[in-house]
């Protein structure tokens, strides 16, 4: 038991939240002092069930013996040690295990600390890789209208979440996007991955027209969109994306940090659409969320395209202090050990249909417009107050969290990604629980 419990913090001004509403939490705070497996124990002594992950990382669940005591050790032993023109073992070792996890053809990995790090690696990959090919001409990217791709300047503007964007100025240029592929009137209340929409990926064939194909480096895209809400990609739609990419020589990106490590039950999404990218993008999950860590994986001949020129010089001018730090390398060796042990990358499959049955019992509850779900990831999209968008969910999380359990709320959508590690007991418990949220609010 933490001995922070009970214990307030004396002034909660100097921290400014990350995306969070500042003064409504320093007004009533939501404080958590430990966590063990399934929960979280709240300031009060509470336990709350983490029905997130955490926000989509803690995927084998708190505080797992094999990952405290790898980087325990580590941390005794090689605290730090700089990957600029020098290494350490166990990042080679670390590359070579998430290599072998990873779909075929995907031989390389570049290390970052975050999602967003990894987004704005892959699309400087992407750009580096047609000029060191002779293509200096293809600079476009193109994401998709509510994207999420990290917070940093490539991510934001590949990305297609408004609130995201608007205000920082100009963004990259040359960018485009897809249209998002939500459809409810044609796949409300589906159960897995929506039948209407493949079409949808067509949509790239114009933007290429448009532009030319030989301005277009690359197409980066979440294979299944998870904080616009939990966009589940129409049957189909990846694979005529992947079609429309070879024809016009453009890279596929799958931005995976949430879909990455066994969310849908399968250790990547490529494996569960059976459509390999050229480069996808990590984080979250590769460490269990427990030290910041991201990876970008590519494809052999990208890699190569970059080892030319004479063997002194620099390949690729990108890399971060923190790139392949020893405990970071540590943790995820820890995580993926545990996966493995466990069997964590494919459970979600098992779980998949009892999650999903416990999910749609909520269609004909109050508010609820619509139930989606894939693997362990689920969301309940609500009916907005009119004229006050958000609150109805925000007044859901609030009273999930006073009633001991987890969500996360975007939009008027509730997103659940439960560690997976959860038992189908615990599954009940976090429906039925959210099912009294929505007896109980406005
Ligand atoms: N890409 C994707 C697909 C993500 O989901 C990032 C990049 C950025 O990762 P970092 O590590 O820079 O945060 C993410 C992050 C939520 C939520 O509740 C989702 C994320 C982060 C925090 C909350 O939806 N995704």
């Amino acid at each position: 038991m933490s001995n922070r419990l009970n214990v307030a913090p004396n002034d909660l001004s100097a921290f400014w939240m990350p995306f969070t509403a500042n003064r409504q939490f320093k007004q009533a705070p939501r404080m958590l002092v430990a966590a063990k497996d399934m929960h979280y124990t709240a300031s009060d002594g509470r336990q709350l069930l983490d029905g997130t992950a955490g926000l989509w990382c803690v995927n084998a669940g708190h505080c797992r013996p094999k990952i405290t005591e790898a980087i325990r050790q580590q941390a005794g032993e090689l605290d730090y040690a700089p990957a600029f023109q020098m290494g350490h073992p166990i990042a080679f070792e670390l590359a070579n295990r998430l290599v072998d996890l990873a779909p075929d053809g995907m031989d390389h990995v570049f290390f970052t600390n975050s999602g967003s790090e990894s987004v704005d690696t892959a699309l400087k990959i992407a750009l580096a890789y047609h000029r060191a090919k002779g293509n200096g001409s293809r600079f476009r990217l193109i994401g998709r209208e509510r994207g999420y791709h990290g917070v940093n300047f490539g991510g934001i503007s590949v990305g297609g979440i408004v609130a995201n964007r608007k205000m920082f100025g100009t963004l990259l240029t040359g960018v485009d996007h897809l249209p998002h592929t939500h459809l409810p009137a044609k796949n409300a209340f589906t159960r897995g991955v929506p039948e209407h929409g493949a079409e949808l990926a067509d949509e790239l064939e114009r933007i290429v027209t448009l532009h030319d194909a030989s301005t277009v480096a690359a197409v980066i895209v979440e294979p299944v969109a998870g904080s616009t809400g939990v966009l589940i990609p129409p049957k189909g739609y990846l694979k005529r994306l992947r079609e429309i990419c070879d024809k016009h020589g453009i890279l596929l990106i799958f931005d995976e940090v949430i879909t990455g490590f066994g969310r849908l039950g399968t250790p990547f999404a490529a494996d569960y659409f059976d459509v390999v990218p050229d480069i996808m993008t990590t984080a979250k999950g590769v460490s269990n969320g427990v030290i910041p860590m991201g990876a970008v994986f590519v494809k052999k001949e990208i890699h190569d395209a970059f080892m030319t020129g004479p063997e002194h010089l620099i390949e690729f001018f990108h890399g971060y202090t923190y790139s392949a730090n020893p405990i970071a390398c540590a943790a995820a060796l820890g995580a993926l050990d545990t996966y493995k042990e466990e069997g964590l990358l494919t459970r979600g499959a098992e779980l998949a249909p009892v999650w999903e049955d416990a999910l749609h019992s909520l269609r004909g509850e109050p508010h609820v417009i619509d139930v989606r779900n894939i693997g362990l990831v689920g969301a309940v999209e609500l009916e907005p107050i009119a004229g006050h968008p958000t609150k109805r969910a925000f007044s859901a999380f609030i009273k999930a969290f006073e009633s001991g359990f987890m969500i996360r709320t975007t939009g008027d959508i509730i997103a659940m990604s439960p560690p997976l590690i959860i038992s189908k007991e615990q599954i009940a418990e976090l429906i039925d629980g959210l099912r009294g949220v929505l007896r109980a609010i406005d």
